[in-house]
């Protein structure tokens, strides 16, 4: 099966929790604070793998998630961070956010290593929250968790040439005589169902010429295999078009060629303006000579025309040195270029405040309430001062009072309700 387009699920590890415990030893009744800080949550990475071909793996597998951050520990040691989840991919897969589209990396080279989505930061431990007044915190900081995130992964293959033409036109015969790969052929059509990559050597150059199923008239609309397959190709410099031009099976070798390029057009603008070569193949069949005739002639030398015999292997030197002519004379392949898309860590610092008037209480919501929610120990009075210096530190009690907050009222964040006093 080849699969080259997929939707899966990310999760990095969550942080480790702080650790709140007290140093402990003969004769000593209370000794300082030694809670140790929660580990890391691991990271997920994307890394290119050339011995890759397609998504396969990610058919069958959807979920993938890396090491939560271990806690931390007594005696200051700190929690074990969660191990980092590498994901390999073929080379030339595009990974999209899911939700806007974005690209988050295209990985184009073997070994490329992309950090997509970083684990969540450990919890501090009770030592941290030692102050001259505080001297036994009894709260420590859970550690930060991590969401869910959906991402798109799309195969566009890395190639210099595309092969594009009708089906049994002779597409994957032409690869076969001037490469080292061996495709299916056959006579009838879709013989190809996926694309087929092959190395194309000539004396000391070479390049990659890839070969993907038959495009027939309303590929773009959903008719035969589709224009899904264009992806492939998408990447390429040069297109060879390919014509069956003895017109054998009662079409029109110029009109296929202008429907494929319709068709072209249909997927994409830019794709349809790449630079094509077009080979006139099967030339070895009754009726070719004719047809060649009117085909160069509607043409026009608009377009550099091989004339071919794919099974006798004529006419395809000519093709080979053309192709590495004009890949010279190009801009060498380069992934695609992309914004820098990242997926943020949320800014705990953010909150608003709204009356509820219904319950005549004052909400704080946003952020903020997770990391009081990960900080604050609700029946313990430290851990309540500590909540109460960050909501001054950062903004909240002057906000709740600019809303008309006074002492005595009810303000609610999160599962934490309390009492308004200045
Ligand atoms: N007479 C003749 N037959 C050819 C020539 N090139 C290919 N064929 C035959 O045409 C048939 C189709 O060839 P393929 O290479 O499978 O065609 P394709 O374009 O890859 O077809 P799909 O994969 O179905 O899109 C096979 O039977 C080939 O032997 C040629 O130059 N002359
Ligand atoms: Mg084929």
């Amino acid at each position: 099966m080849f699969v080259d387009k997929e939707r899966i699920s990310l999760k990095s590890g969550d942080g480790g929790n702080g650790m709140t415990s007290f140093l402990r030893f003969k004769g000593v009744a209370n000794g300082g604070p030694d809670g140790g800080d929660g580990g890391r949550g691991g990271h997920i990475y994307f890394v290119g793998d050339r011995h890759k071909t397609t998504l396969i793996d990610f058919h069958f597998k959807h979920k993938y998630v890396a090491e939560n951050g271990g806690k931390g520990d007594t005696n200051k040691r700190h929690g074990k961070d969660g191990e980092d989840l590498y994901i390999s991919v073929p080379l030339g897969t595009v990974v999209k956010d899911a939700e806007t589209e974005k690209i988050i990396c295209d990985i184009y080279y073997d070994g490329q290593t992309h950090l997509v989505l970083e684990g969540g930061n450990g919890g501090k431990g009770n030592v941290h929250f030692c102050t001259s007044r505080r001297h036994a915190p009894h709260f420590s900081q859970t550690g930060e968790k991590t969401e869910l995130r959906r991402v798109i992964l799309e195969l566009k293959t890395i190639a210099d040439v595309g092969l594009i033409g009708f089906p049994n036109v002779g597409k994957s015969t032409i690869l076969s005589k001037v490469s080292n790969a061996k495709p299916k052929i056959a006579n009838y059509h879709f013989t190809t169902i996926s694309p087929n990559l092959g190395i194309v050597g000539y004396f000391d150059d070479s390049f990659v010429c890839a070969d993907i199923p038959g495009l027939i008239e309303g590929a773009s609309e959903g008719a035969g295999l589709g224009i899904e397959f264009l992806r492939h190709i998408e990447r390429t410099r040069l297109l060879v078009h390919v014509v069956d031009v003895s017109g054998a099976e009662g079409r029109d070798p110029y009109e296929d060629y202008k429907k494929i390029n319709a068709e072209l057009k249909g997927y994409s603008k830019e794709l349809a303006k790449r630079p094509q070569l077009i080979v006139l193949n099967k030339s070895d069949m009754y009726g070719a000579e004719e047809n060649i005739k009117i085909f160069k002639k509607k043409i026009n030398g608009r377009k550099k025309i091989f004339v071919a015999s794919a099974i006798k292997g004529e006419g395809l030197d000519d093709l080979i040195k053309t192709i590495l002519e004009m890949l010279k004379e190009m801009p060498a392949p380069a992934p695609i270029e992309h914004e820098e898309f990242k997926y943020e860590k949320v800014d705990v610092r953010k909150f608003e405040v709204v009356f509820d008037e219904e319950d005549g209480v004052y909400v704080v919501d946003g952020p903020i309430v997770k990391l009081l929610e990960r900080n604050v120990v609700l029946n313990d009075m430290d851990s309540l001062a500590y909540m109460q210096k960050t909501l001054k530190d950062y903004g909240v009690i002057a906000e709740l009072r600019r809303k008309g907050c006074k002492d005595g009222d009810t303000v609610v964040i999160g599962e934490i309700e309390f009492t308004f006093m200045d």
